[in-house]
């Protein structure tokens, strides 16, 4: 292990990308990232006063009406309008920085920035007005306003846009460096792109064909089954759309972070290549009650569910042979001291660490939500929601704030001249996220449903949720706070903090670094491939079935006038 003990190199060897001129992408990058945090500072004063609706004590402007407005926004704004220009963002920032040359189609990615940007503003109108409460999943046969729909396929057209230059980057990149391996961050980076290309293939599909038209008024009625299956195409890869990039602060931002190295780059890979062909041909897993499919292809895409639990164990590996390194590094011993010894004090090793702890809580909870017997117990009830809080608001965005810590001083020029702060503000989402969704679980357990107006506490048996709805509330006042705490952090080094941050980012080296990787974890041709196998055995015959044998359709409730 010897060979280990040198520490990390510094920042590495500049490129076109000097460490004193500005990177070309930072106004791009902000762009997306504080109409990310927008969103999602509205979506959190939403998201509490929701939590106090569902409570025993009275709410403002509580009216079943405001209640699924609110919840469409709350649901929108988090899942799409926060996640997608995230990582629209962060993609941007990870091919600049690392592979040091410009961005191609620096205009094309803002021509798509305002297609997106006025899709979601038509969509947040359309959801204001009253005229689109079908909350984040679209619920046909109801139907909202077609602008709505529209705003929102305005939205995933700018997101192709960014997985196309995602891939022209890549691609120009390896031409200029033949043979060479292209840098597991931008590896990552474009497979959650060709992830993406597959993944909204089945809600373009659900959209473009059947649900745009129908609220237009051209049709009177939709097959639902059909629109479930094509949504559940996108339902489960979109969640490891919104979890890529926390995987990729683990390989290639928090080994650094921690003062040491990447334990294995092949191993990165490899996982983001399975996460790119397991994510897949899995979504019928959210159709566990639904008839319209057989109980064959159910136990099919349940088995297929099971292995997405290989990149995740891969990862969990390697972050914490990695972390066991850094902390032997710094002069940990014996089996556990090496813990100790890390720099906690890190925002990033810090949100890694929180992200983990959350990520064990709300893994156990899939793996009962996955499981066809168990599913049965808790589906449709809070347990469900609590669930995706914790991992995808809890293990996923606590790792958003920490990249945006990690990248906003090279971007705005300035670091953050006290870290307490930020330390503080990663600890409250924690204990929020914990303090709000264990309860959450819990009520679910006893049956408390998901997605409902209004609780009748007069009830006995729901008096008796009560109390745990009121310790619910009280994590996600704390969560709130944290929220509005983030974006004071991040806004703060606009105007203040300490002058002279290097206008770039070093990402974690391997303790390896690769000379040569194999062409297919270099590429993604091979998985492609795999990918459309899969998917033709997975969903070909539960798609075609709806067209050899037409069921029955659903009469459809236009919500908008
Ligand atoms: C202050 C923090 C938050 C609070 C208090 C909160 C609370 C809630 C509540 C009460 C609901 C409605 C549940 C129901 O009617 O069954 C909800 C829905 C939802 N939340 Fe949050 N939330 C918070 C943060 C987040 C975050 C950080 C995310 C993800 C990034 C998120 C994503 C969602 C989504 C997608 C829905 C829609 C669920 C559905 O349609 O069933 N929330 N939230
Ligand atoms: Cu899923």
């Amino acid at each position: 292990m010897a060979t280990l003990a040198k520490p990390a190199p510094a920042a590495p060897r500049r490129g076109r990308t000097s460490a004193t001129a500005e990177l070309q992408t930072s106004r791009l990058v902000l762009a997306h990232m504080w109409l990310a945090f927008a969103a999602f500072g509205i979506a959190i004063l939403l998201g509490v006063w929701q939590m106090w609706a569902r409570s025993p004590v009275e709410a403002p402007y509580h009216t079943a009406a405001n209640y699924f407005r609110s919840v469409t926004l709350h649901g929108v704004s988090m899942a799409y309008v926060l996640t997608t220009f995230f990582i629209m963002g962060f993609g941007y920032y990870v091919a600049e920085t690392s592979l040091r040359r410009p961005l191609p189609g620096l205009s094309i990615a803002w021509g798509a920035y305002i297609v997106g940007l006025a899709g979601v503003l038509m969509a947040a109108l359309s959801v204001l007005s009253g005229n689109a409460s079908v909350l984040y999943t679209f619920y046909p046969p109801m139907t909202a306003t077609p602008w709505f729909y529209i705003g929102i396929t305005l939205t995933v057209v700018a997101s192709w846009v960014w997985c196309v230059l995602m891939l022209v980057a890549m691609r120009q990149w390896k031409a200029a460096n033949r043979g060479k391996p292209v840098p597991l961050v931008m590896y990552a980076t474009v497979a959650n792109a060709v992830m993406w290309l597959w993944t909204t293939v089945g809600v373009a599909a659900e959209l473009l064909f059947q649900v745009i038209p129908a609220a237009f008024g051209f049709n009177s009625t939709i097959d639902v089954g059909l629109t479930r299956t094509l949504f559940s195409w996108t339902l489960h890869p979109i969640v490891y759309f919104w979890l890529f990039p926390a995987y990729i602060a683990f390989y290639t931002m928090a080994p650094r972070a921690a003062g040491g190295r990447l334990y294995s780059d092949t191993m990165g890979r490899l996982a983001f290549v399975l996460l790119l062909l397991y994510s897949l041909p899995v979504g019928m897993h959210h159709l566990m009650m639904d008839p319209e499919q057989s109980n064959g292809f159910k136990f099919v895409q349940m088995f297929l569910t099971a292995l997405v639990t290989i990149p995740t164990l891969l990862t969990i590996f390697t972050i914490t042979a990695s972390f066991e390194i850094a902390g032997r590094m710094r002069g940990g011993r014996g089996l556990l001291g090496w813990v100790r010894t890390l720099p906690w004090d890190r925002p990033m090793v810090l949100a890694t660490g929180l992200a983990f702890v959350m990520l064990f809580f709300g893994g156990g909870g899939g793996l009962i939500n996955m499981s066809y017997g168990m599913n049965a117990m808790v589906h449709n009830t809070s347990w469900v929601t609590a669930h995706f809080h914790l991992i995808f608001g809890g293990t996923v965005v606590i790792m958003y704030f920490a990249i945006a810590y990690a990248i906003w001083p090279s971007i705005t020029g300035r670091s953050f001249e006290d870290l307490r702060p930020l330390r503080i503000q990663l600890w409250m989402w924690f204990i929020g996220m914990m303090v709000m969704t264990l309860p959450w679980h819990w009520t679910g357990l006893w049956g408390q449903w998901r997605r409902v107006a209004a609780f009748d506490y007069s009830n006995p048996m729901i008096a008796s949720w009560g109390p745990w709805v009121l310790v619910s509330l009280a994590g996600g006042v704390i969560l709130a706070l944290s929220g509005l705490l983030f974006i004071y952090n991040i806004a703060l080094l606009h105007r203040a903090g300490v002058p002279g941050a290097p206008r770039t980012i070093a990402y974690a080296q391997a303790i390896h670094p690769p000379e040569r990787v194999p062409a297919s974890l270099n590429g993604f041709g091979l998985w492609n491939l795999l990918v459309a196998l899969l998917m033709l055995v997975a969903y070909g015959y539960p798609i075609a079935q709806f067209f050899i044998d037409p069921p029955p359709q659903a009469m459809i409730h236009r919500l908008a006038e």
